[in-house]
């Protein structure tokens, strides 16, 4: 059985938890924490150590009494020293030093004087007034302590990408207006472009901690400090959000923005490999023994251990750090990269906007072509098109084109696609269209096999361009449909049609992962805005994001090609006899 130096780790300060909640003496506390710690950044298993018959009293912190405990643990997986303390305070006692403000002497505390073993039991505690009573605690520390918990709690929630950002982004101008602030850096998970964020992750650096974590406690928006110190601190915005604040000094931004962009897994990968080279990487630098040699920017850290520097998108370990050792990575695709856009409504349905006033849009927005996609009947409650009504647009989309300069309008249609796969719309309005998006907008429980049937007979249809938003799911609010997606994928790959990927923030469908799969597949993508008004081409940024998670390059991208380039690309929908 293979036991991790966390794992080791992980006994010694439950160890040194327990002896201090039971008021244990402090300096075998101390010696337990200082080993855990020791053997967490070791770089190298105390398993293989111990097998190669290696000294473990070569590790800072570690003598003959913990080398012994580390050979139990490595042999047993556990140690007796804390079966037997596990018996005399209950299991879950742990589990409260980690609400912020709680340390081991009030868990004791609050353990001895009101018997509070688990979260809940403090919770109460804390509602009926009884912990204010407490030596040591009063009525701030209570309120403190129930905010703290009510976080924590809350912390499951994740916030969708875009609504994170209107956050960040005030959040990171203001720090960056801090006296003695270097440079501010936004990492974690809304760095990779998640699709949701479960906390931010800000990295600053600055000679004076301290002076920037003040500030930052400071900031308007605070609604609950969680914890501070010199170079760290967390707090919990009035919208919920937490923020986790990192500084460091100038000379390790490199090294701590790898570190806390992660992914955890990126980071482990990273890791293993800087030991088989002999050397360390953790938020302060790449080093070999005490000498640093690299960290001052990402591409030195990455450098330092043989790899090319990764995209934060690509960050997840899925991959990536072998292309990037072997620099066969992405070269991924740009917001600058795309020529145009494939799906978008005006208020002759449920959009806001004209379709003069979209053209124009999509041209500011630095666009070449948009395809205008407004709905198809079924959907009443957007007004969806019926056929003379789409008639009718088509005529003035040509009197527009031929007037507008700079950009191109598209014919096309949101076509419902209906239960049992057929197109909502006849094929003598579908053949004048220069693009149809077929999109399922009910009936998403279906079964895997009828509903993957019913959109495989869809994309069988002639006239068929493009798959919209393909699992229609929303982001926290519906799950994908269940749908074969390879299937899918093949099917549009034989029929010479594509995918969308929906930049819409609360769809972001493709999933990442099928758009790895489409990849592979050599069908095409279109990264497509789904603009209700004009103001929403801004969220094609969150599909190249997406996109980008998902390994697409240029190449791999329908809306990348010029539009002459991509009328050949969508000619079969154009070659189709009008008599059909
Ligand atoms: P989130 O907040 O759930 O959306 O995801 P992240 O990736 O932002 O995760 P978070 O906020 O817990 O941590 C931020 C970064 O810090 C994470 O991406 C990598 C780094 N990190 C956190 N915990 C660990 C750890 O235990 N080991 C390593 N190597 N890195 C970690
Ligand atoms: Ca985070
Ligand atoms: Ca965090």
């Amino acid at each position: 059985m293979p036991v991790h130096n966390a794992d080791i780790a992980a006994i010694f300060t439950e160890i040194a938890d327990r002896l201090e909640i039971e008021g244990g003496n402090p300096f075998r506390v101390r010696a337990y924490r200082n080993a855990a710690r020791s053997i967490d950044e070791l770089g190298c298993s105390v398993q293989t150590m111990i097998a190669k018959g290696e000294d473990l009293k070569c590790v800072p912190g570690i003598g003959a009494d913990l080398d012994a405990k580390i050979r139990e643990i490595v042999a047993t997986g556990t140690c007796a020293l804390l079966q037997r303390l596990r018996r005399t305070l209950p299991p879950a006692i742990v589990e409260l030093l980690q609400i912020p403000g709680l340390g081991p002497k009030r868990v004791r505390a609050l353990h001895e004087a009101l018997a509070v073993e688990t979260q809940e039991q403090l919770v109460r505690a804390a509602r009926d007034g009884r912990i204010r009573k407490l030596r040591g605690f009063g009525a701030a520390t209570e309120a403190h302590i129930l905010d703290s918990i009510e976080a924590k709690l809350d912390k499951s929630r994740r916030f969708k990408l875009a609504m994170a950002e209107q956050y960040a982004g005030p959040l990171l101008a203001y720090l960056r207006a801090t006296p003695g602030v270097d440079k501010v850096y936004a990492a974690g998970s809304f760095r990779r472009m998640r699709e949701t964020v479960g906390d931010l992750d800000i990295l600053v650096t600055a000679r004076d901690g301290a002076a920037v974590i003040q500030r930052f406690t400071q900031y308007e928006e605070v609604n609950t400090v969680l914890a501070s110190g010199d170079t760290r601190s967390s707090i919990v915005l009035r919208s919920g959000i937490q923020v986790d604040l990192r500084v460091v000094e100038p000379e390790s931004a490199g090294a701590a923005l790898v570190y806390l962009t992660g992914s955890k897994a990126h980071n482990i990968a990273l890791r293993r490999i800087a030991q088989t080279r002999g050397l360390k990487i953790n938020e302060y630098g790449v080093f070999r023994g005490s000498d640093r040699i690299a960290g001052d920017t990402e591409e030195s850290v990455y450098a330092a251990i043989g790899l090319a520097w990764v995209a934060p998108e690509l960050r997840e370990d899925r991959g990536e750090v072998e292309a990037a050792r072997t620099n066969r990575l992405p070269v991924l695709i740009e917001r600058a990269d795309l020529c145009g856009d494939l799906h978008a409504h005006t208020k002759a349905t449920d959009g806001r906007d004209s379709l003069r006033d979209m053209a124009l849009a999509a041209r500011d927005n630095g666009l070449s072509y948009l395809a205008i996609t407004d709905h198809s009947q079924r959907l009443a409650m957007a007004h969806g098109l019926d056929p003379a009504r789409l008639a009718k647009q088509i005529d003035e989309i040509d009197q527009l084109n031929v007037e507008l300069v700079g950009i191109t309008l598209l014919k096309g249609i949101e076509v419902d696609i209906l239960e049992d796969g057929s197109l909502d719309l006849p094929d003598s309005i579908l053949a004048r269209l220069d693009i149809v998006v077929g999109a399922i907008h009910s009936h998403f429980d279906l079964p895997r096999a009828k509903q993957t049937a019913r959109v495989l007979r869809a994309m069988d249809h002639p006239y068929f361009s493009i798959l919209a938003h393909p699992s229609g799911r929303l982001i926290e609010e519906r799950e994908p449909c269940d749908i074969d997606m390879l299937s899918v994928i093949r099917k549009a790959r034989a029929r010479g049609c594509y995918l969308e990927l929906n930049a819409h923030p609360e769809r972001l469908d493709l999933l990442d992962t099928w758009c790895q799969m489409t990849k592979a597949q050599g069908v095409l993508v279109a990264i497509s805005s789904d603009a209700h008004s004009r103001l929403e081409f801004a969220n094609l940024r969150f599909g190249i994001g997406q996109a980008r998670r998902g390994w697409l390059e240029k190449g791999d991208v329908l809306n990348s090609r010029t539009l002459a380039e991509l009328r050949p690309l969508l000619a079969r929908t154009l070659s189709v006899p009008e008599s059909i």
